[in-house]
């Protein structure tokens, strides 16, 4: 069995996603990051960086000793391997699905999380910075469509991890100020993986869970005024709290 530490956001439910797509067990355990939960020094065990998804596999391949795994890309490589699913076996295959896994990780998530940061929560209206990530978001959408204008999927003709990495945050686009009329390829590409029943039961994980909107106590939390631990920086401006 597995145990997903877990809350209602793009990163979340990538996991979820892929538990119900690959069949596997799971229970839920949620993490309550509007109300501090991450910060928790029994949660900072199992991720010192404080940050949901988090996995426990009580039953790894081979046996041994529970495994706790967090960052997602790192958790969906994990899954795929033990499922055996959403990786290809071929050595281009497999190493197309790990450049845009990383792709995801490094640029998609990140770039969005900022650009809903700055246009929806900032307590006041950077225009430098909204429109700098507006601008990258928007260029990252472009990087997407054209690349599934050549191939059926994220990473080729399968659809795979680097698919279920991003779809969860391409359904933030239009909190994020974009409509998929502009990104045609895109478009396509989301109302297929939609239409997922396994995808459409691990988007419904938390979903009541919601919130719309955020006090002052949630903003503190998820905004960086209230430090990680240890030696991490205040302020840090974080955001990754988006609904579609
Ligand atoms: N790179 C990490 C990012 C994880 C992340 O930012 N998680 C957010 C929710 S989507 C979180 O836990 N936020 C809590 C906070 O900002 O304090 C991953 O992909 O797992």
């Amino acid at each position: 069995m597995i145990d997903l530490h877990f809350a209602p956001t793009p990163n979340g439910w990538k996991i979820s996603i892929m538990l119900e797509e690959c069949g596997l067990p799971y229970t839920v355990v949620p993490v309550n990051i509007t109300r501090g939960d991450q910060f928790k020094s029994e949660f900072r065990t199992l991720n010192p960086n404080g940050r949901i998804p988090v996995i426990v596999d009580r039953d790894p391949p081979g046996g041994g000793a529970p495994l706790t795994i967090f960052e997602s890309g790192a958790i969906l490589l994990y899954l795929a391997e033990k499922a055996g699913r959403f990786m290809p076996r071929d050595l281009h295959g497999r190493t197309s699905v790990q450049q845009w896994l990383m792709w995801q990780m490094s640029a998609l998530g990140p770039m969005l999380g900022q650009n809903g940061h700055f246009s929806l929560y900032a307590p006041t209206r950077i225009p430098y910075a909204v429109e700098r990530y507006n601008n990258e978001a928007r260029r990252l959408y472009g990087v997407l469509n054209d690349r599934l204008g050549e191939s059926g999927y994220v990473a080729g003709e399968e659809y795979s991890v680097a698919d279920i990495a991003c779809f969860p945050w391409v359904m933030t686009h239009k909190a994020q100020g974009f409509t998929l009329d502009d990104f045609p390829e895109v478009r396509r590409w989301f109302a297929e993986l939609r239409a997922r029943p396994p995808l459409q039961k691990g988007l419904a994980v938390g979903r009541r869970a919601i919130r719309k909107t955020l006090d002052e106590q949630a903003r503190s939390n998820l905004f960086g005024t209230r430090p990680a631990g240890g030696d991490a920086a205040a302020g840090t401006l974080r955001s990754q709290h988006l609904d579609n």
